[in-house]
């Protein structure tokens, strides 16, 4: 106790404020286009499970059980990363996306040379009703669809300076962070941020689908995979922070488009978490992915739900669920959205 007198004590006290002051101060400089998520403390997982909404045939069990789960604090972008932000990069690095790479010979040494041919995945509905059993019925590996061209050679992406970017493999997501000082978010970031403050809702907003009446994410209307009605405002893709944010400010962190997240997929993630006991504390996901649908297709995690998901077959706008992806695969639903750590703010 020698020499840790009552006046060393006030003092230290005193001094206390001004530090925590200091480690405030870095976060007030607050980085363009992104929001303080403060973290905590949250259940984490849906409510419903994916259950209990029809979702035949993808249905899962793979969004519970439910399980305590503790987040740092981090920076996250309040919107999807757009076409012009995407274009910043691609001009400053030159960087050429997965699905503008022509497949390999190596990368695979069955395929006809004639289908190692550069594209990506397409959503293309049939024009009339078909048994929901079969995705191959609406996705389609289009040639020369790129992130430029996100329906295909056809398409561009004129005047969608605002729309998120999409035909993104995670390895493209992952350059275009790493460039922007950034990362990609966990899927338990990005879980605690899309609710937005609210704890077991079942949407990000709450527990009402369309709180009076109004349309709340960029989801399908009409008859699935037919014809989106656009009742919501939009058919197919919309440019982003069209709908209302949530509590945190963040915008369409349920629909519009798919986000990629930096965990591995399992199913039974969420079983191993409890089973260890306790609180989960930043947790990142499982060493290694697998679905036991496709076992040899590396997945990562994807979040949000897109202007696909309705609850004819794929609700996954119910915070909470989760959907997966082979990590060189883009489609035109898919995009990304980056976080900060205190520390990249810091070291900047
Ligand atoms: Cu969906």
């Amino acid at each position: 106790m020698r020499g840790l007198s009552i006046s060393a004590l006030i003092s230290l006290f005193l001094a206390m404020p001004a530090a925590f002051g200091q480690a405030d101060a870095g976060k007030r400089v607050e980085p363009q286009g992104m929001v303080w998520i403060a973290g905590g403390e949250f259940d984490m997982g849906a409510v419903v499970n994916g259950q209990g909404s029809a979702e035949i045939p993808m249905a899962s069990n793979d969004a519970g059980p439910i399980h305590r789960v503790r987040v740092d604090g981090f920076w996250m972008d309040k919107t999807e990363v757009t076409n012009e932000q995407f274009a910043k990069f691609v001009t400053a690095t030159g960087y050429l996306t997965i699905a503008e790479r022509a497949p390999t010979k190596e990368e695979f040494p069955d395929a006809p040379p004639e289908n190692l041919i550069a594209g990506s995945v397409v959503f293309a509905p049939p024009n009339h009703e078909v048994p929901l059993n079969n995705h191959y019925q609406w996705w389609s590996y289009v040639k020369g669809a790129d992130w430029r061209h996100p329906l295909g050679p056809q398409s561009d992406i004129k005047g969608k300076d605002k729309y998120p970017v999409v035909q993104i493999a995670y390895p493209d997501a992952e350059a275009y962070a790493k460039w922007a000082g950034k990362r990609l978010p966990t899927e338990a970031e990005f879980e605690f941020a899309e609710r937005g403050g609210l704890p077991r809702k079942t949407y990000a907003w709450g527990d009402a689908f369309r709180p009076n009446g109004k349309w709340m994410a960029n989801t399908f209307q009409g008859k699935f995979p037919v014809h989106d009605t656009g009742e919501d405002g939009f058919t197919g893709i919309a440019p982003v922070a069209k709908f209302p944010p949530n509590g945190y400010g963040l915008y369409d962190m349920a629909g519009n488009v798919w986000e990629w997240c930096s965990d591995w997929y399992r199913p039974d993630y969420y079983e191993q978490l409890v089973k260890t006991g306790g609180v989960a504390v930043n947790p990142k996901g499982p060493d290694s992915s697998s679905d036991p649908a496709e076992p040899n297709e590396p997945k990562k995690v994807h979040r949000g739900g897109s202007f696909l998901c309705t609850d004819q077959y794929c609700c996954r706008y119910i915070v909470g669920t989760r959907g997966k992806g082979e990590v060189k695969t883009g489609t035109n639903h898919l995009g990304f959205r980056c976080v900060k750590s205190v520390s990249q703010v810091v070291t900047q």
